[in-house]
């Protein structure tokens, strides 16, 4: 049965993609993927088809025959258990995983999100009314860097020697540290993990989803400026609705 995945290029849509090639690295035999791309800036995220499969109406959300599973880390979970691999143990030892995926869902997601909004997506809004989260949201994200920091430790990834969802549910969010100006350098066992992560094939090939390969570690002036229209899209209070 096909597996259907709508996403988006952005750090929530990257996680799937990523865990799609690092599954093929792993030696899983994926069930054929259809992906179709939401265009987040025309508000496609908003269209009944897509609503009908995320009443949260955020992507990514993935259809395995006539199940849809949204949240990111909820399909990072589904995958792992159901195609398994080294990506996440299935007997007890998942519970030094899945802990540290819930921790990215729960805080360095909106965390890093919320920073980035402020930083690069409210432009009509005044510096003064953005003093006060900017300051909140970049304390809380660089205490999170250094939550991450300790959790490494010498280990080459968040969970110990082996790669796993953890990883991925983390990395899109920190590898954006410039785009979102939070500055990480401080601390050099996330830095060289974050470099460590992005050397994998299989992570490549999930983060160039949807980027022309020249540029996914460096964007284009118009990339740039396309991400900030549909980040300014999509963080003003247009879209947000008390109902849907
Ligand atoms: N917690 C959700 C967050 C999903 C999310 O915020 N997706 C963003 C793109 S990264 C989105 O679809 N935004 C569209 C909107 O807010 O209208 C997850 O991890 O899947």
């Amino acid at each position: 049965m096909t597996l259907e995945l709508w996403t988006s290029p952005t750090p929530n849509g990257w996680k799937v993609t990523i865990m799609v090639e690092e599954m093929k690295e792993a030696g899983v035999s994926l069930p054929d993927l259809e992906m179709r791309t939401i265009n987040l800036m025309e508000g496609e995220q908003f269209a009944d088809d897509f609503t009908a499969r995320n009443l949260n109406q955020k992507i990514p959300v993935l259809k395995d025959g006539e199940r849809c599973i949204i949240e990111s880390c909820a399909i990072l979970q589904y995958m792992a258990e159901k195609y398994p691999s080294s990506l996440l143990p299935l007997d007890e030892r998942k519970w030094d995983v899945l802990p540290w995926v819930y921790w990215q869902a729960a805080n360095v997601g909106p965390i890093f999100g919320n920073k980035l909004s402020y930083t690069r997506y409210m432009e009509d809004v005044e510096d003064i009314k953005k003093a006060h989260p900017i300051e909140r949201f970049n304390n809380e994200a660089l205490r999170l860097t250094s939550v991450l920091d300790k959790k490494l430790g010498d280990a080459p990834f968040v969970c110990g020697d082996t790669f796993t969802i953890a990883d991925i549910a983390i990395y899109p969010w920190v590898r954006g540290w410039k785009w979102s100006k939070v500055n990480i350098t401080k601390w050099p066992r996330v830095t060289e993990w974050v470099d460590r992560v992005r050397a994998r094939p299989g992570v490549e090939r999930g983060i160039s989803y949807g980027v022309p390969k020249e540029e996914i570690d460096k964007w284009s002036k118009e990339r740039k400026a396309n991400y900030a229209k549909s980040g300014a899209s999509i963080a003003s209070n247009q879209s947000l609705k008390d109902s849907i």
